[in-house]
C-alpha cells in the first residue's frame, strides 16, 4: 500500500506542474492575442473531447469545468488587449480637451451658447429671406433649412433639392450667415459641398454607415443627429464612423427619442447632454423643435438644455407656419422667434457666470 504522505506529495507535485502549465498557456494565449489579435483555435476543444473519452461522469464534468475556465481566461485576455489597443476617438480618454468646431466665426464647443435657426424646409427664396433677415438682425450666424427632406410618407413634400440648396446658400451669403442642411445620400455630397458650411446627418440616417464614412473623408463640419430609437452608445459609435475616417469636426445633436409618451412629438432626453459631454469631447447641441414638437415648450427646453451644458440650440422658424409645407405646427413665426430670442437672452444674462457642468 502506498504511503499516505508520499501520495499527498505526488498530488502536490502534479498540482504544481498543472499550475505552471496553466500559467504558461495563459502567457502564450496573451502573446497570440497581442501579436495577431486572434483567439486560440478549436484544437484545444478537440483535445478535451479526446481526454473525456471513456472517462466516468465525474471526470468528464471536471474536464468540462476546466475547459470553461480556459475559454473564460481567453476572453478576458482578448477584452483587455482590445481596450489597451485603442481608446475610441470620440472619448475623453482619447482627447481630454473639448473639440471646438468653427463655422462662420462661431466656435461651437467653446463654452458659449450657439444658435442654429431657420425654416424646416426651403420653400422659396422669399420665404428663406424673410426668416434670414430677422435672424441676422438678432445676431444668429447659423442658418438651417432643409433642401432634401426625409419625410415619413413618400407623398409628402420632399424638398426643393438642389434648387433649395442654391436658395439657402444665396440668402445666407447675403446675410453673412452659414448654411446647415441635411444631406441624405452619398450622391448628393458633391453637388452640396460648395453650397453648404455644415452637413447635417438626419436622425433617420444616423446608422447609414456608408454615408457616415464618406462624410468622414471630407474637410467639412458634420452635425450628426441622434437616431429616433438610438441609444447613447449607438449615437457615439455613429460619430466614431465619421471620426475614424479622419474628419474631426463632428457636432452631436440630441433631437428626442421615441418613447411611449405622446404629449410631445419625441421625448427630449435631457440627460443625454451631460452624459455626452462627459463621455465625449464633441460639441453637443439640442434640437428643441423636433424633440418636443410643441412651440410652447421651446423656451423652457432651451433653458434646460443650456443649463445642463449644451453648446447650442437648434430651432425652426417660418414666416407663416400655418402654410408651411412641413412641420407646420411646431415652427415659430417671426414675432414668436423675437420673443424666444429675448427670453433666452434674458436667461443667459442672468446666468452668465454660472458654471453649467464640470
Ligand atoms: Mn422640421
Amino acid at each position: 500500500m502506498i504511503n499516505l504522505a508520499s501520495l499527498r506529495g505526488t498530488i502536490n507535485q502534479v498540482d504544481e506542474e498543472l499550475l505552471q502549465l496553466v500559467i504558461k498557456r495563459w502567457e502564450l494565449v496573451k502573446e497570440l492575442q497581442q501579436n495577431y489579435g486572434i483567439s486560440t483555435d478549436s484544437l484545444f476543444t478537440k483535445m478535451i473531447d479526446l481526454a473525456k473519452k471513456d472517462k466516468d461522469d465525474q471526470m468528464t464534468e471536471t474536464i468540462d469545468q476546466l475547459l470553461r475556465e480556459f475559454t473564460h481566461s481567453n476572453i478576458n485576455v482578448e477584452n483587455k488587449a482590445v481596450k489597451q489597443q485603442r481608446a475610441l476617438l470620440y472619448s475623453r480618454e482619447y482627447q481630454k480637451e473639448d473639440t471646438i468646431v468653427t463655422v462662420n466665426g462661431e466656435r461651437i464647443g467653446d463654452g458659449n451658447p450657439h444658435f442654429i435657426i431657420g425654416p424646416c424646409a426651403v420653400e422659396s427664396e422669399q420665404q428663406v429671406r424673410e426668416v434670414a433677415e430677422v435672424l441676422a438682425q438678432k445676431g444668429v450666424k447659423l442658418l438651417r433649412g432643409g433642401a432634401y427632406k426625409p419625410r415619413t410618407s413618400p407623398y409628402d413634400f420632399q424638398g426643393l433639392g438642389n434648387e433649395g440648396l442654391e436658395i439657402l446658400s444665396r440668402v445666407a451669403r447675403e446675410q453673412n450667415m452659414a448654411v446647415i442642411t441635411e444631406i441624405m445620400s452619398v450622391n448628393q455630397i458633391e453637388r452640396a459641398l460648395p453650397l453648404v458650411d455644415v452637413i447635417q446627418v438626419g436622425a433617420r440616417n444616423m446608422q447609414n454607415f456608408s454615408l457616415l464614412k464618406e462624410l468622414g473623408r471630407l474637410d467639412k463640419p458634420i452635425l450628426l443627429k441622434r437616431g429616433l430609437a438610438a441609444t447613447i452608445e449607438e449615437f457615439k459609435f455613429a460619430a466614431e464612423y465619421i471620426l475614424s475616417e479622419g474628419n474631426k469636426q463632428v457636432i452631436l445633436c440630441e433631437r428626442g427619442i421615441r418613447t411611449y409618451e405622446t404629449a410631445t412629438r419625441n421625448t427630449l432626453d435631457i440627460s443625454a447632454v451631460p452624459i455626452l459631454k462627459q463621455e465625449t469631447h464633441l460639441p453637443v447641441i439640442v434640437d428643441v423643435t423636433h424633440s418636443t414638437g410643441r412651440k410652447d415648450l421651446l423656451i423652457p427646453t432651451t433653458k434646460a438644455a443650456l443649463a445642463v451644458g449644451a453648446d447650442g440650440i437648434m430651432a425652426e422658424v417660418h414666416p407663416d407656419p400655418a402654410i408651411a409645407l412641413s412641420d407646420s405646427k411646431q415652427q415659430m413665426n417671426l414675432s414668436e422667434f423675437e420673443e424666444f430670442h429675448q427670453k433666452i437672452q434674458d436667461y443667459l444674462n442672468k446666468h452668465q457666470n454660472e458654471v453649467v457642468y464640470s
